[in-house]
């Protein structure tokens, strides 16, 4: 019997015990009104508004027809319920086995779910520890270029961003034990995936150090349109400047030391070290602020001469024009894109000159007016500008 054809007669049955037919045929005799239920015909399904009422249709005999002619009726009834029931309890002892069995099914599956997250746990640890070896051999194989040693070979795996490990920052990298200087995956906002970068970490002066800006071989131009600045530039172990949405992201949480490292062409080197620094977003132009100063480098954000202090200065190219002075844009004067005022103390974005005698006559070179035992105009050999955290305990 077909699954819908049960369901009809399941229908009628119900229907006729509902509707009290049951009870007219139930002794066998007449009806109150001397009507006798033959068989029944068929029925009308009729739905209104959700609510269905099954109207059924029967012929009837006037009392003349003895009370045994209906009597094959309720018989016949019996006997189809009876089928009916049978065949019912053969369709719930079918589906309780199905059930029975897609319930181990779904048991199995969240094991197998178990056993597939742990593996997933497991490569991802290692390739953690594997991006720190392919640091340290990156690092390595740099030290003994600089030695004039044999470059070993250091094959970079293949991979992709998805698999590849990110730290908040170099800080979160030297927390993880990776203790060499070289490139690092990093994301700012764990939150934020999009954002993902390559960074150089500094883990020497104490470790984690992100660092932004490094000139020291003349390989990049650094006099760029706001995109480029905006975006970044360079050559990550060489010269290159990060790029301001990544300086904004890494300054965001407001506890973020700025180290600017200074070295002239008689190999001499300067520091100075900024607390609580802080580089807005671009609605803001990339606005900079700076809090207390320390080392022997000088501090251009505290400058007396408010023309020359560098504190609260938007960020200016050729192309834009964020500074405090009308007649011109520093940008272009200088060569550079920088936080200037009208214009500055300190440009570490001009022009690197290579050679060691020279003193830019324009001033727009790799200038630190706060040196002072530097002629005025003098371009620096070598500048990093990195950060970190303020509280480096993990
Ligand atoms: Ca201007």
């Amino acid at each position: 019997m077909q699954r819908s054809s049960l369901v009809v007669l399941l229908t009628i049955v119900h229907v006729l015990i509902t509707l009290g037919i049951g009870e007219i045929t139930s002794n066998g005799n007449a009806h109150p009104r001397s009507l006798h239920a033959r068989a029944v015909d068929s029925y009308v399904r009729n739905c209104t508004n959700g609510t269905c009422r099954y109207v059924l249709l029967v012929s009837y005999t006037k009392d003349n027809v003895t009370s045994e002619s209906a009597t094959p009726g309720l018989a016949e009834i019996k006997t189809s319920l009876s089928e009916l029931q049978k065949a019912l309890t053969t369709d719930m002892t079918y589906v309780s086995t199905v059930t029975h069995a897609l319930t181990s099914g779904i048991t199995a599956l969240a094991t197998q779910m178990q056993v597939l997250t742990n593996v997933t746990r497991d490569i991802s640890a290692r390739y953690n520890q594997l991006a720190f070896r392919m640091s340290a051999l990156e690092e390595a194989a740099n030290t003994s270029t600089l030695l004039g040693l044999e470059t070993p070979v250091v094959v970079r795996p293949d991979v992709t961003d998805a698999h590849k490990a990110f730290g908040m920052d170099c800080a979160a990298w030297y927390r993880a034990s990776a203790n060499h200087s070289g490139v690092y995956g990093l994301q700012p906002d764990p939150s934020n995936h999009s954002h993902r970068f390559d960074a150089f970490c500094d883990m020497r002066n104490g470790g984690g150090w992100t660092v932004i800006q490094r000139r020291e071989d003349g390989s990049e131009d650094f006099y760029r349109s706001w995109k480029s600045y905006k975006t970044g530039f360079g050559s990550l172990r060489h010269d290159f400047w990060l790029g301001l949405d990544k300086i904004h992201a890494l300054t965001e949480a407001g506890n973020t030391v700025m180290r600017i490292e200074l070295t002239d062409w008689d190999d001499e080197t300067r520091f100075s070290e900024f607390s609580y620094v802080r580089v807005a977003d671009e609605n803001d132009e990339y606005r900079i602020l700076a809090g207390k100063y320390t080392g022997n480098g000088g501090d251009p954000f505290h400058t007396p001469r408010f023309s020359d202090r560098m504190q609260s200065m938007r960020f200016s190219t050729y192309d834009r024009d964020n500074d405090l002075d009308p007649a011109g844009n520093c940008a272009v004067t200088f060569t550079s894109g920088w936080w200037f005022n009208s214009c500055f103390l300190g440009n570490l974005n001009g022009v690197w000159y290579g050679n060691s005698s020279y003193t830019s006559l324009t001033s727009n070179g790799i200038i630190w007016d706060l040196w002072t035992e530097h002629a005025r105009g003098y371009s620096l050999k070598k500048v990093e500008i990195k950060l970190r955290p303020e509280v480096m305990d993990a």
